[in-house]
């Protein structure tokens, strides 16, 4: 058996390889000149040659911890002088199970894998020789079909972490699609919100402290259905739908006759475009840009792959008026070239605490961040030329290993 995927991987290598004409790449140089945001704001690199940049999470001290999908690894990053790029790269862990999560409390780094959830303690004293993670919880399935999470703590101290449908379109009972929660420690974990399809990044209201999060729409249906969406959840035990009805309560081709007679499905505060992956959502809750973007949320779109014309590749802006959605603009675009050429895709967005926005780019290995500047000045902290180049003391991660196994052609 082992042989057996290691042929397929193999096979599957060099079918890339015939088809794209070159061999598969881990990183590409940020193009920055074709990355486009409004007047005023602009885009730097925070960090590049960091293979599948994923979720991201911030520590109190501000250091940057950043998941992976297929890279398996978990990066820390260190922006000594604070100019606004990181100047020290550390790999937390390796060949771990899609840690796509991250997640930071009391000294201790959260990283959801496919299949666990683990820890490592006092990591920001042991970040050149990390500890051996200590196991939180086991007690999740081993699905890889969208099994990678996006993890994060909520007002009420507990851990959320996802489960998404192992299929396209599928019936399956709890914890698949569906937000569960549980303590820090691992014990009394329960479902959420249920009926999502595959939620991949999630954020917390700043002031009603609502669980808002997206949700990515089936497949193999067609170029404008069924949307994705960004949902709420003002309270524990809803149902948004999947797989019975989706968008505003539209029934499933497939599951719509099956729904349960007394299912009240919430309908999405926002459907965004069909096939757009819109996964990583942060309220902006920084000083640094203008005041219109205070407590409004912004959404990496990592892009379409079931869809005939490429969609997505864009970081929006959702604007609320209270707590009611008034509209929802493109952002950061240029992902996505004329002839869809794609330059990157973005899949997590994380306000720093200067107020500048940074941006995962899992294709192109990068983080970018984006800042806005008043006429005539930098608004963004300078900290004049005090650094010292230290040399990159980033480790090499060394490994090489594609995870095999994902049938699926989702990679969101
Ligand atoms: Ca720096
Ligand atoms: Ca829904």
């Amino acid at each position: 058996m082992v042989n057996f995927r290691i042929v397929l991987a193999g096979l599957l290598v060099l079918t890339i390889g015939v088809f794209s004409g070159a061999a598969a790449q881990d990183t590409r140089p940020p193009q920055l000149d074709k990355l486009k945001v409004p007047a005023g704001f602009k885009v730097q690199v925070f960090k590049d040659n960091l293979a599948n940049a994923r979720s991201m999470v911030l520590s109190p001290s501000g250091i940057l911890y950043v998941g992976t999908r297929t890279k398996g690894c978990v990066y820390a990053l260190v922006d000594k002088d604070k100019d606004g790029k990181a100047d020290e790269v550390f790999v937390i862990a390796q060949k771990l199970n899609m840690p796509n999560g991250v997640a930071f409390r009391n000294g201790s780094l959260y990283v959801a894998e496919i299949h666990r959830v683990i820890r490592f303690d006092n990591i920001e004293s042991h970040l050149k020789s990390p500890p051996a993670p200590v196991v939180v919880s086991t007690n999740f399935p081993d699905k890889i079909h969208h099994g990678w999470k996006f993890i994060a703590f909520g007002p009420d101290d507990k851990l959320y972490v996802p489960v998404g449908a192992p299929c396209n379109v599928c019936m399956r009972n709890d914890p698949f699609a569906a937000i569960s929660r549980l303590k820090p420690d691992g014990t009394e974990q329960e479902v959420f919100a249920r009926g999502i399809r595959n939620t991949v990044g999630f954020d917390w209201h700043p002031i009603t402290k609502q669980l808002w999060f997206t949700d990515n729409g089936r497949d193999n249906m067609n170029d404008t259905t069924p949307p994705d969406e960004l949902n709420s959840a003002p309270q524990a035990g809803l149902h948004f739908g999947f797989p019975y009805f989706y968008g505003n309560n539209v029934p499933d081709p497939e599951f719509g006759s099956r729904a349960p007679a007394n299912l009240k499905p919430v309908p999405p505060r926002l459907p965004f475009g069909a096939h757009v992956a819109a996964l990583g959502m942060r309220f902006y809750t920084g000083k640094m840009f203008p005041p219109e973007y205070k407590n409004q949320i912004f959404v990496a779109q990592h892009g379409s792959w079931n869809s005939s014309k490429k969609v997505g590749y864009q970081v929006m802006c959702v604007k609320l008026d209270g707590d009611k959605v008034v509209s929802s603009t493109p952002f950061m675009t240029g992902f996505l070239q004329p002839g869809e050429q794609v330059i990157g895709r973005p899949a997590d967005v994380l306000v720093m605490p200067d107020g500048a926005l940074l941006v995962s780019d899992d294709d192109a290995g990068a983080i970018y961040r984006v800042s806005y500047q008043v006429a005539g000045g930098d608004k963004s902290k300078s900290t004049g030329d005090k650094s010292k180049s230290t040399g990159d003391k980033s480790k090499s991660t060394g490994d090489k290993s594609k995870s095999a196994g994902d049938k699926s052609k989702s990679n969101h």
